[in-house]
């Protein structure tokens, strides 16, 4: 088996190719992953240590909150703000920003601290999503929700962490995009692949199609299209990075459109869509809310939701060529 090149090295490697300096970066990333280390322990060991199920607390978007996502939540807040180089965090878990305490730090995070987590309870796959930017407001200054409220194309960092068969770190600095894969016996992320490409075409589509008689035309069009096609398949986990994971390895198209229950699409574009748009982009693939890119997007409010086309580029094209027609 080859050395495996760790995190650390691998930033050095390309300390020219990075958005800040190396070594603000290299303790950011590691503190994330650190993080992420924690958290993987906790997930895996949840049905043991009764931290499964419900915290007997709700989020903003009124979900009920699941007791791995209030750690996560808490886990990754404080990691933030012991780096010394976070002024505000965003986060799914919390309804306003979260204030680190440090008005001199450079750095803002949008993250969904624990993704998919309603699957946690049956074993599914389930991620960690986060944006890094720098701050808008004036350094020494406190910060405000300006900060977490920056278009996708502002984004230092976008990356994810997928809690599955394995643990994988994938991240993009705007320099390709680059998954070191958890090694529990070293207790290290190890880079496993990188400039990673998402292929142009594929054959496999990822919709819940539970939703399909409230779809709008366009997207009924385009799942129609790719059932009339007859070799394609359908792949739908219900966990976003997990889905959103398997069609960069193997190509595919990821759709979360409007629906009656969600009009205005279920996914929120900040600490969700963003990250994993800069990640499908510096791979090759697109990322539309159905007619505009989605890092185009100025964000307007915290957890605003968005419609999601994100994948294999000539799939999202065929998508929003459907929906152009008919729409
Ligand atoms: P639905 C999980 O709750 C999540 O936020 C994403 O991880 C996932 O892609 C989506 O919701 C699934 O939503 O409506 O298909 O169950």
């Amino acid at each position: 088996m080859s050395q495996k090149t760790t995190l650390r090295q691998f930033l050095k490697a390309n300390e020219a190719n990075l958005p800040a300096p190396l070594s603000e970066l290299d303790h950011l990333l590691h503190s994330i992953a650190r993080t992420a280390k924690t958290v993987h322990a906790h997930v895996t060991r949840a049905a043991i240590t009764d931290l499964y199920g419900t915290a007997g607390s709700s989020n903003i978007q009124g979900e009920e909150q699941q007791k791995l996502d209030v750690l996560a939540n808490t886990l990754f807040v404080t990691t933030f703000r012991e780096s010394n180089l976070v002024c505000v965090v965003g986060s799914e878990e919390e309804e306003e920003i979260i204030l680190m305490d440090n008005n001199d730090a450079e750095y803002v995070v949008a993250m969904d601290p624990l993704d998919g987590s309603s699957n946690i309870d049956v074993n599914v796959s389930i991620g960690t999503i986060f944006s890094v930017f720098k701050r808008k407001s004036e350094k020494g200054t406190k910060p405000k929700v300006e900060d977490v409220l920056q278009k996708g194309t502002e984004q230092l960092i976008g990356g994810y962490v997928l809690y599955g068969t394995a643990t994988a770190f994938v991240f993009t600095t705007g320099n390709g995009v680059h998954i070191f894969t958890y090694d529990p016996k070293g207790g290290e992320f190890l880079l496993t692949h990188t400039n990673l490409e998402i292929v142009k075409d594929s054959k496999t589509y990822s919709c819940n199609e539970g939703g399909f008689l409230g779809f709008t035309e366009g997207v009924k069009k385009y799942i129609d299209f790719c059932k009339e096609e007859g070799d394609y398949k359908a792949r739908y986990i219900g966990s976003l990075v997990a889905d959103f994971h398997r069609n960069m390895l193997k190509g595919g198209i990821f759709i979360y459109p409007s629906t009656q229950k969600t009009p205005k699409g279920k996914l929120r574009l900040l600490y969700e869509c963003n990250p994993l748009a800069f990640i499908a982009e510096q791979a090759g693939g697109k990322a539309y809310d159905g007619r505009v890119r989605i890092m185009e997007i100025e964000p307007e409010s915290l957890h605003q939701r968005t419609t999601y086309y994100v994948g294999s580029a000539n799939m999202v094209d065929k998508a929003l060529e459907l929906i152009e027609t008919h729409e």
